[in-house]
C-alpha cells in the first residue's frame, strides 16, 4: 500500500481518506488490460526552444537570490526534449523567441483535443504574441481540422493552458490568477462533448502547478490541506479517480505519454511516484527542471501534447 503510506504524510489523514484510494490489492485486481486502456495516448509533441531573454521571463514569486541560468535552463529543457523523443514518434520544436522570454512554456497557448485547437487569451499581456507561431503550426498540421481563437469567442476571455487539466474523461480548469469564467465558458463552447468543470487555484500559478493526471483515472495531487481542498472541488472521488499525494508539489506536475510519466527528480516524492507507477503499470522517467520552476514553470509547460491521426 506504497501510496496510502505517502498519503498518510498529509497533515490530516482523515480527511485524505476519500482520496487516497488506490492500493496494490485494489489495483491488482484489475484486469491488465483495463489498467492499459487507462492511458493516455499520445501521437506528437510541440515544444519551443528557451528564449535567450529567459531571465525576463515572468515570476510570481520574489527572484530568487540566484539569477536563472539560462545554459542550464537550457541544459534541462534539451533533455526533456530528448525524454520526448524517446517515447513519441514526432517531436517539433519550434525555434526560440527574442520577443517572447516565456516563449518555451507552449502548453499555455493552446488547448488541443483530436482534431480541435483552442489558441488561449492568455491571461498576461505580454505573453499574448507567443499563441501566432503556434496557429502557424496548428494550422499546417495534418490531423488538425479545426483551429479557434478563444478572442473570436469573447473579448473578455482569458485562460492559460496550465489551467486545463484534460484528463481523457473531464476536462478541469483552474479559476486562477490567468484564467476567468469568460475563459472557461469559451472552453464549454469549443469542447462540449466533455464536462468543464471550473476548479478555484490559489497559491500556484496554474491548476496543473498542483494536480496533473497519470492516467485517465489517476491524479497526481498534494498531500495537505491544499490537496485535499483541491480534490474536494474537483469531486474527485465521486468522478472515479484514485489519487497519488506527494508532499512535494513541483513533483505532483507529471506528463502522461502512451504508459510511461515523465516525472521531476524530486528526492522527497520520488520513491512513492515509483511506486504509484509500477502500481498502475506505467514505466517512469525522470528529468530535472528546477531551473525553469525559478520563473514558476512546471514539467506540462514545456510540451503541448497531440492525439492526430
Ligand atoms: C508565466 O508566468 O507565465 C511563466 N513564467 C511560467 C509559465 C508556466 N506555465 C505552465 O506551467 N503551464
Amino acid at each position: 500500500m506504497h501510496i496510502r503510506s505517502s498519503a498518510a504524510a498529509s497533515s490530516n489523514h482523515t480527511m485524505m481518506l476519500p482520496f487516497a484510494c488506490t492500493s496494490s490489492r485494489s489495483l491488482l485486481r484489475l484486469p491488465l488490460a483495463r489498467i492499459s486502456a487507462r492511458r493516455c495516448f499520445v501521437t506528437m509533441a510541440i515544444t519551443r526552444e528557451i528564449s535567450p531573454r529567459l531571465a525576463h521571463a515572468l515570476t510570481l514569486t520574489p527572484p530568487s537570490e540566484e539569477p536563472i541560468s539560462f545554459e542550464l535552463a537550457k541544459k534541462q529543457h534539451d533533455d526533456y526534449v530528448l525524454c520526448l523523443k524517446r517515447l513519441l514518434p514526432a517531436v517539433k520544436e519550434l525555434p526560440a523567441s527574442e520577443d517572447y522570454p516565456d516563449c518555451c512554456f507552449v502548453e499555455d497557448t493552446v488547448v488541443v483535443v483530436r482534431d480541435r485547437a483552442l489558441l488561449m487569451n492568455l491571461g498576461h499581456e505580454s505573453r499574448r504574441g507567443e499563441v501566432q507561431d503556434m496557429k502557424q503550426v496548428l494550422e499546417k498540421l495534418p490531423g488538425i481540422n479545426h483551429v479557434v481563437n478563444m478572442k473570436s469567442k469573447s473579448d473578455s476571455a482569458t485562460c492559460d493552458g496550465g489551467d486545463v487539466l484534460f484528463t481523457g474523461r473531464h476536462m478541469f480548469v483552474g479559476l486562477s490568477g490567468r484564467t476567468n469564467e469568460d475563459g472557461i465558458q469559451v472552453l464549454r463552447e469549443v469542447f462540449p462533448e466533455y464536462e468543464v468543470i471550473a476548479v478555484p487555484v490559489s497559491g500556484a500559478l496554474h491548476l496543473k502547478s498542483l494536480v496533473t493526471h497519470m492516467d485517465t483515472h489517476t491524479l497526481v495531487a498534494p498531500t495537505g490541506e491544499l490537496g485535499d481542498s483541491l480534490l474536494q472541488d474537483m469531486q474527485a472521488a465521486e468522478r472515479g479517480y484514485e489519487v497519488v499525494r506527494l508532499s512535494n508539489i513541483l513533483a505532483c506536475n507529471v506528463v502522461a505519454v502512451n504508459g510511461t510519466i515523465i516525472a521531476q527528480d524530486c528526492p522527497d516524492s520520488k520513491l512513492a511516484l515509483q511506486e504509484a507507477a509500477e502500481e498502475n503499470n506505467l514505466a517512469i522517467e525522470f528529468v530535472d527542471t528546477s531551473e525553469l520552476a525559478k520563473v514558476d514553470a512546471a514539467l506540462t509547460c514545456c510540451s503541448v501534447l497531440l492525439d492526430v491521426k
